[in-house]
């Protein structure tokens, strides 16, 4: 599994206000804390404070590669805001997200291409997320064969078919489970296949375990990465223990421990 941290999000109160202040220390702590707790990825988001977004995520990303060179997830839907953040990050980035819309497309699979990075992909299109998963495989198809037309390659391609909170669409959550499946059959290499975990668990009242519920579900279906908390330690124990339960991992008794030296 690819662990990407999700806590530099100006969506938490403090990463926000650091943001707006240029508070170096605030972001190179969180950076360091979920490196600490086994990030692989890094996902970057300036969030809504921010009011000049594409100056922001330049700070941000320069002051996360200041003290790490881990892969940066540069989140954001506006593609001058990916730009930027790429160009700050220097080599090791990843673009999150393109949708399927025809007009996303054009502009950010020549992106991926110019970098040759990974490009995240939501199944979403002109028409908003699909209801099944049938309709989340549709658009992931449309996502893998624009990046073949513009040359980036099946595994820079990371599908993520949409998790929304089970408070408003309860319906969707098996429905992803199986377009995460799906994903796997689309192309060979297949795309790997992510997703923003603690969406699902919005407006609830026990999130934690929400979210480590359906991270395993979502193991067990095949899923290769999540943006997730790497700080929940409960959270990491569960996916170090359906990895293992899935024969991705290889078992000793102090698995958990084995796990995270
Ligand atoms: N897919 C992709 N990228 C994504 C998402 C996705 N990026 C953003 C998001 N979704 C994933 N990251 C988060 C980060 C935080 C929260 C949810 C998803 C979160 N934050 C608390 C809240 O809103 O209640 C903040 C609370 C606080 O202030 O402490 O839940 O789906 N590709």
């Amino acid at each position: 599994m690819i662990l990407i941290g999700e806590r530099l999000n100006g969506m938490f109160k403090r990463v926000g206000a650091a943001i707006v202040a240029q508070d170096e220390a605030v972001i190179v702590e969180v950076a360091q804390l979920q490196i600490a707790k086994g990030a692989n990825i890094l996902d970057l988001n300036v969030g809504p404070s921010a009011e000049d977004a594409v100056a922001a995520m330049r700070w941000l990303a320069e002051t996360t590669r200041k003290v790490t060179d881990l892969p940066l997830a540069i989140d954001s839907p506006k593609p001058a805001v990916l730009r930027a953040g790429l160009e700050a990050a220097g080599a090791n980035a990843l673009i999150n997200s393109t949708t399927g819309e025809e007009e996303k497309l054009a502009e950010l699979m020549p992106l991926a291409s110019e970098y040759g990075c990974p490009i995240i992909g939501l199944t979403i299109d002109e028409n908003g997320v699909p209801r099944d998963a049938a309709g989340r495989t549709e658009v992931a198809l449309k996502i893998v064969a624009s990046a073949m037309e513009h040359g980036v390659l099946p595994e820079n391609v990371w599908i993520d078919p949409v998790i929304l909170p089970i408070s408003c669409t309860q319906n969707h959550q098996p429905e992803v489970l199986k377009a995460i499946a799906e994903c796997k059959l689309l192309s060979d290499p297949s795309p790997k296949t992510i997703l923003g975990l603690s969406n699902v668990s919005q407006g609830t009242q026990y999130r934690p375990l929400v979210n480590r519920t359906y991270l395993v579900m979502a193991i067990a279906s095949g899923l290769d990465g999540a943006i997730m908390d790497p700080l929940d330690d409960d959270l990491v124990d569960a996916m170090i223990t359906a990895e293992l339960l899935m024969n991705n991992t290889v078992y000793c008794d102090d698995f958990l421990k084995a796990y995270r030296t």
